[in-house]
């Protein structure tokens, strides 16, 4: 009788040694992620989604896991569809490590030779992207690339298969942006009728699999016009309105429309702007460019500069003597930045977060 209750007395005892070890050992355990996440935090030396985890919207503002306003600052590929085979991983840790970038968006045109005429192929490239921003510890946007297309219920039926299989395949991945749609256009595409229900048809497909991510919505007249979302905005969380801006051709106006939006409540996304006009090719407006950014700056609006691509015009980022091959002749791609790309460069604040680089 006496041996029985030893035994079950050290029974006792060795489960509490057990669940007393266990116990220690995870409040160390989640010590220490804090206390990685702390450090990074203090030092100031990730402006990358390991330092900053899942974004949210919080009023009009983006925000980072430790509640601070946050700023994103990135580049946008051109087309996939062309411009696919410059976008090495060289390239983005490139982009990453000398210019300081922390997001990357993906411009896949639905039209134009596009994901409709090529869905497979196109979604691939897509895939494979999303997956090396997600390597290089980067934010990264999916951009539905809506363009020629002016109403994005176009290929709607196309675009709810690829974000109910994307999101799926990302489900909840902090990296992840989604934005349903680039451009609206043509008088008659209005937020009532066409964007905003297009919008609710989407943001809940995505949300079912991934429900905390930011998901961004185009605005009326090629991303222009937030007077209409601001009247009737969507009723759904961690939402941001895309405004589009060509240095060239848009200036304080544009900026009135922001401001007044802002102060109305609407939360807004700059989520492709150029240093030269509408057209993408000519108008370089190097003076207009510093008054966005400093507007910019200023009102904690996250940026993607288009783009990232070698064609001949001036919005892009690359020189059109460059190409991969003659990075193997010695010359590195710093030899290749187009007069718009240096000037957009200074604006990404890489001393800040990359110590490392002295700039
Ligand atoms: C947007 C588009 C983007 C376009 C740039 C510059 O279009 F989102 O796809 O990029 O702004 O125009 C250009 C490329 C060209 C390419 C062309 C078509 O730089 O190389 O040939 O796309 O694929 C805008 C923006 C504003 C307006 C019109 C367009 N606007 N648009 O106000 O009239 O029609 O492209």
């Amino acid at each position: 009788m006496k041996s029985k209750i030893r035994v079950l007395l050290k029974l006792i005892i060795f489960v509490i040694i057990i669940a007393i070890i266990i116990f220690i050992n995870k409040l160390t355990q989640s010590h220490t992620e804090k206390d990685v996440a702390e450090i990074i935090k203090r030092l100031g030396v990730s402006n990358l989604v390991s330092g900053n985890g899942n974004l949210y919207v919080d009023g009009t503002n983006l925000k980072n896991m430790y509640h601070e306003n946050f700023q994103l600052k990135g580049i946008s590929s051109h087309g996939i569809q062309w411009y696919y085979d410059l976008l090495t991983k060289d390239n983005l840790t490139y982009l990453r490590d000398v210019w300081g970038i922390n997001v990357f968006r993906i411009a896949m045109y639905t039209n134009e030779n596009g994901y409709i005429s090529n869905p497979t192929e196109i979604k691939q490239k897509a895939y494979n992207l999303i997956d090396m921003c997600i390597d290089l510890d980067l934010y990264v946007i999916i951009d539905w690339h809506t363009l020629s297309d002016n109403d994005p219920n176009m290929y709607i039926e196309e675009a709810k298969a690829f974000f109910e299989e994307t999101s799926l395949k990302y489900q909840n991945v902090p990296n992840l942006i989604y934005e349903i749609c680039n451009e609206p256009n043509q008088g008659s595409v209005t937020w009532s009728n066409q964007i905003k229900p297009y919008a609710e048809e989407i943001i809940p497909i995505i949300r079912n699999n991934s429900k905390d991510s930011v998901i961004l919505v185009g605005t009326p007249t090629w991303c222009v016009n937030l007077n209409d979302p601001t009247n009737e905005p969507l009723d759904f969380n961690n939402i941001m309105y895309t405004f589009h801006f060509y240095a060239g051709t848009h200036k304080s106006e544009s900026r009135n429309t922001i401001t007044k939006a802002l102060e109305n409540g609407l939360p807004v996304f700059i989520s492709e702007w150029g240093t030269t006009d509408i057209s993408g090719n000519s108008g370089f407006d190097a003076e207009s460019t510093m008054d966005w950014i400093h507007f910019m700056d200023e009102n904690n609006l996250s940026w993607i500069n288009w783009s990232f691509s070698n064609k001949d015009e001036d919005s892009a980022i690359l020189t059109s003597e460059y190409s991969n091959e003659t990075l193997q002749e010695g010359l590195t791609i710093d030899n290749y930045i187009s007069e718009s790309g240096n000037l957009v460069r200074q604006f990404i604040n890489t001393k800040k977060y990359n110590p490392l680089y002295e700039y």
